[in-house]
């Protein structure tokens, strides 16, 4: 079985992006074991006004603290975070984009949420996600598992009862599957977007909508068909944050044969305003979000 180490030993990835992808991937024995102590709600809210619970706070924390210390990473960003966090003293110029916990309501339902990672090399995260270098994530859900990109394929790793990554599936390729997902208040839903999902389910589409994006992400990998968070009546940005949600998703789809949109354009192509900046979002496999454009295009 192949490890997630001899996996990078064997790309083109440079001495320390594979160190830092290795730091990173570890860091899923730790944010799971605190599934069971940090379960609470705590008493603060996040930059966005939505109440955090505690294992959001500890798992943005206990990574922060992982990036200063390691000396490979110069700037995070992260959800949890109003400000970018610079580190000048590092001794190599990554930049890291990150969801600590994605789907974190969901925690208390031991449903699956995850950590979701962007990496860049040139110590910027304020810039397209094409730019990327390497995207994953980890997946907390009856097994930890987790999805790399080094953009040399898809790769996805399980952790075993040593707590090591063992790869168990190579080079997924998105198939053009059934299975659709949409956020939002139906009532909120804007008619176009209406429009097409009807179209969706009139085709046999199966609804998966879990309140996790990754999750909900995860699944599309092998099964394929669409998951959208569109803009709504209200909120023409929608609800999903570019940064650190849709772009490293994002990255990882396309680089599996799938496609990213903001309804109208590829989204990797958007260059963030602010930091907490959000967009409508349709991921999946190629020809449904392909459709999806032209109708929304006109
Ligand atoms: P949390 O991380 O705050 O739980 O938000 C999860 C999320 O950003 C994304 O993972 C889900 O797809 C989406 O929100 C769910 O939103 P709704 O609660 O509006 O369905």
């Amino acid at each position: 079985m192949t490890t997630l180490k001899q996996y990078l030993d064997g790309t083109k990835c440079e001495k320390k992006l594979k160190e830092l992808i290795e730091l990173i991937a570890a860091q899923g024995v730790p944010i799971r074991k605190a599934f069971i102590s940090n379960q609470k709600y705590v008493d603060t809210k996040n930059i966005y006004g939505e109440e955090q619970i505690a294992l959001d706070t500890w798992s943005n924390e206990h990574l922060i603290r992982v990036f200063r210390r390691s000396g490979l990473v110069s700037a995070v960003a992260s959800e949890e975070e109003a400000e970018v966090i610079r580190f000048p003293k590092a001794m190599a110029d990554y930049a890291v984009v990150m969801d600590p916990l994605d789907g974190s309501s969901l925690v208390q339902t031991n449903l699956a949420v995850g950590t979701i990672i962007g990496i860049y090399d040139n110590g910027d995260v304020m810039q397209k996600g094409r730019n990327m270098r390497a995207a994953l994530y980890i997946l907390y859900g009856p097994m930890t598992v987790l999805t790399l990109t080094v953009k040399e394929g898809v790769h996805v790793f399980a952790l075993n009862q040593g707590g090591e990554y063992v790869m168990i599936e190579k080079n997924v390729k998105m198939p053009e599957g059934k299975i659709y997902a949409s956020g939002a208040l139906k009532k909120d839903w804007l008619p176009e977007h209406r429009k097409f999902i009807t179209g969706l389910e009139k085709e046999g589409y199966k609804l998966r909508y879990s309140g996790s994006f990754v999750a909900d992400v995860h699944q599309l990998l092998k099964y394929g068909g669409m998951f959208s968070y569109p803009a709504f009546r209200g909120h023409k940005h929608g609800k999903l944050r570019l940064l650190f949600e849709v772009n490293p998703l994002g990255f990882i789809i396309t680089q599996a044969g799938g496609k990213v949109s903001d309804g109208y354009k590829n989204a990797l192509g958007v260059m963030p305003e602010k930091i907490d900046y959000r967009t409508p979002v349709y991921i999946g496999s190629k020809g449904v979000i392909r459709k999806l454009e032209k109708m929304f295009n006109g």
